[in-house]
């Protein structure tokens, strides 16, 4: 998979994908994330980007011409599947979207500044706006990070265990149940027993009815689209 993304601040993201498993990702060849300086782009001098609203306000709007002739040269060398733009107003984010995207070839990720970019933008050119949850953030880029992140750990071969993403909270509908590691008593804080007795059948079983009692606890909601 490739992946542009389009923002003002690109300094954001050299490092979210620099460590762990996207880096695994890149060098397994799997994944490649081009970031481009919308700066670089402009037809305005001192690399002017944004501009005051029309209609007045507080705040400034990205304006058109960078981005399309950004969005242009780049679908000029390829094809997309999606132009994705970073917005609190855009669909929530859920792992759902994480499944359907990371099975894609080539996407474009527009993160929004100041009051967002120009609208004709988004009419002409963005096909997919996604929001990563109920807050405001300054920027788009760790937005687009994130969104990054969740899609890229799901291309096939990222993983080394292929089938540990399977088991992720919210990949069967569920939230993950709880998880130990060695010493089986520490402090005095045991390990479930269950865990220790070698019957794979049963610890599933056991996981199951946690990752239901968990999810029935935290997010109930989570339980009315759940299918046994
Ligand atoms: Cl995608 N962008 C910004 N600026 N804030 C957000 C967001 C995106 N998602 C949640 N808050």
């Amino acid at each position: 998979m490739r992946i542009d993304i389009i923002t003002v601040v690109p300094d954001l993201l050299t490092s979210p994908f620099s460590h762990s498993i996207m880096k695994r990702a890149q060098s397994r060849g799997l994944l490649e994330v081009h970031t481009h300086n919308l700066r670089d782009h402009t037809p305005y001098k001192q690399g002017q980007v944004d501009d005051y609203q029309f209609g007045g306000g507080a705040g400034m709007v990205m304006m058109p011409e960078p981005l399309a002739i950004l969005l242009d040269k780049l679908k000029e060398e390829r094809n997309y599947d999606e132009v994705i733009y970073m917005t609190p107003d855009g669909e929530r984010f859920e792992q759902k979207i994480a499944n359907r995207l990371s099975i894609k070839e080539n996407l474009i990720i527009i993160c929004g500044h100041y009051k967002g970019i120009d609208e004709r933008i988004r009419e002409h050119y963005v096909t997919k706006e996604i929001s990563i949850g109920d807050y405001v953030l300054s920027g788009g880029e760790l937005a687009a990070a994130v969104v990054v992140d969740a899609i890229g750990r799901l291309i096939p071969g990222v993983l080394n265990d292929e089938t540990s993403a399977l088991f992720d909270s919210f990949q069967d509908g569920l939230l993950a149940p709880p998880v130990y590691t060695r010493p089986a008593d520490f402090r005095g804080w045991k390990v479930p027993e269950i865990l220790l007795c070698g019957d794979p059948k049963k610890i599933d079983v056991w996981r199951h009815e946690e990752a239901l009692k968990r999810t029935a606890e935290r997010r109930p909601e989570l339980l009315e689209d759940h299918e046994e």
